[in-house]
């Protein structure tokens, strides 16, 4: 009798301690730059992120593992830098090629093998998994919904003119199916604590979203990036310029053409602002408000013409720094912008130690979680790869880019925002590059397939 009680005694305790467990909202949102979300851009339309910033701290100064698409979820979800697994390009196939991520524990599996129950919509991984994998991972079906379409018309999509305005009904687009697949879940009642991840689409290209964002911004108030300058790649090396415009899908015909083109990212951007946004509402209107940690982030940044360049696939900042911030309830930072340079593969460390769960897996990353205690810490510069031996490493004030030839870069944001003026040459900062460049790897792991662009 007495065992028994003891039995239903621990039970109950075990009960109880899963149910404190804190549940988790991690929203990716695809290609989304610093415009709106630093408010560097001022005519860009945010509302629902601007009001969830007010209630979480901001990180300022995130970068990204690497600057594309599927190694940047490699390196979140596995918590592992690129230079430690060989997943650099977009089309590498990680999850089944490299034998480290083939051992390494998932962010989404560790959560499940904690208790959690784990739920996925939408673009998460850009990448295979194997069936196995997809079932330690999450415990709904399905888990990827959509595509990047839909595509303004058949002529776009073939000749690689990713955008256009077109009257498609909200029911189309695969971000209004899988945020509303959220807001089911969130609406439900859950036995156990959660981690529901969504994957946004938006803004990455083609930009077609439903018309009423591209009615919210007129042409002419639409100007070209503050951040661009035409004399700017007088002083890049060489080897750089490899990496720019790589599909060549982006070449504006004229300038009207290119504030076409940002009007469209603009509006991609606040298409994406809303179906995040109504996400967190949900939540915020649910019993699990309380108990919910969120998180936001996107998986690279993105130039709109800065550099002459489109897209990301680049070291510098404009494709480098992500926006990035979490909200834990209850932490009295929040509201308050962190300059701390952090990186995207700390997420990962982040959340065992926020949710106190037995991580298997060893990361690369740092836990954030003083930072959400006191944004003013000091902190270790961020890296972000592209490939063996491209490098480039973040501080609170400089930027520093080592290339495979040793060619290299060096910016002032104090004094140069945009990084214009590379000044590694410069007597004065030769102990700056030492100082930063000894957080640029010895070694690096050996690239898997894929491109670099
Ligand atoms: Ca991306
Ligand atoms: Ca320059």
């Amino acid at each position: 009798m007495k065992k028994l009680v003891l039995l239903i005694v621990l039970c109950a305790s075990i009960f109880a301690s899963a149910q404190q467990k804190p549940n988790v909202l991690f929203l990716i949102v695809d290609d989304m730059n610093d415009y709106g979300f630093y408010e560097t851009v001022s005519q860009i339309k945010m509302p629902y992120l601007n009001k969830f910033k007010e209630s979480a701290v901001v990180f300022e100064n995130a970068n990204c593992g690497s600057p594309v698409c599927t190694p940047s979820r490699a390196a979140v979800f596995s918590g592992l830098f690129p230079h430690h697994t060989g997943a650099y390009f977009n089309g590498c196939d990680p999850w089944n090629k490299s034998e480290k991520l083939k051992q390494q524990e998932t962010l989404p599996e560790m959560f499940k093998r904690n208790g959690y129950e784990t739920f996925g919509r939408g673009k998460l991984y850009h990448a295979q998994l194997s069936e196995g994998r997809i079932e330690k991972n999450f415990d709904n079906r399905p888990i990827y919904g959509g595509g990047f379409g839909p595509f303004p018309d058949e002529e776009h999509q073939i000749k690689g003119k990713f955008w256009g305005i077109q009257a498609f009904p909200d029911s189309i687009f695969p971000d209004v199916k899988n945020a509303n697949a959220a807001i089911e879940f969130l609406q439900q009642d859950h036995d156990k604590p959660f981690f529901l991840a969504l994957g946004l689409w938006r803004p990455h290209t083609p930009f077609t979203c439903p018309q009423r964002f591209y009615d919210m911004y007129d042409m002419n108030d639409i100007e070209l990036p503050k951040g661009y300058n035409e004399n700017d790649l007088s002083d890049i090396p060489e080897i750089a310029k490899e990496l720019l415009d790589p599909f060549g899908r982006f070449n504006p015909k004229n300038k009207q053409e290119w504030k076409e083109l940002i009007r469209a990212y603009f509006a991609c951007t606040t298409f994406a602002d809303w179906s995040v946004g109504r996400v967190i509402e949900t939540l915020d209107n649910s019993k699990y408000a309380e108990n919910t940690i969120v998180v936001f982030w996107s998986d690279n940044g993105y130039h709109c013409g800065e550099k002459n360049h489109w897209e990301k696939n680049t070291l510098w900042e404009q494709a480098a720094k992500t926006p990035m911030a979490i909200r834990v309830p209850g932490v009295k930072e929040n509201g308050k912008h962190c300059f701390a340079p952090v990186s995207s593969v700390d997420l990962y460390p982040t959340l065992t130690e926020l949710c106190n769960l037995n991580q298997k897996s060893k990361t690369d990353g740092k836990s954030l979680k003083p930072l959400l205690d006191n944004v003013e810490l000091d902190w270790k510069p961020a890296l972000t790869t592209f490939g063996e031996g491209f490098a480039s490493v973040r501080d609170k004030r400089f930027r520093y880019i080592r290339y495979s030839d040793g060619s290299e870069e060096l910016y002032d944001h104090l004094n140069d925002p945009y990084e214009w003026n590379n000044i590694q040459g410069k007597h004065a900062v030769q102990r700056i590059k030492l100082r930063l460049g000894k957080y640029i790897p010895e070694k690096f792991a050996k690239e898997l397939q894929g491109r670099k662009n």
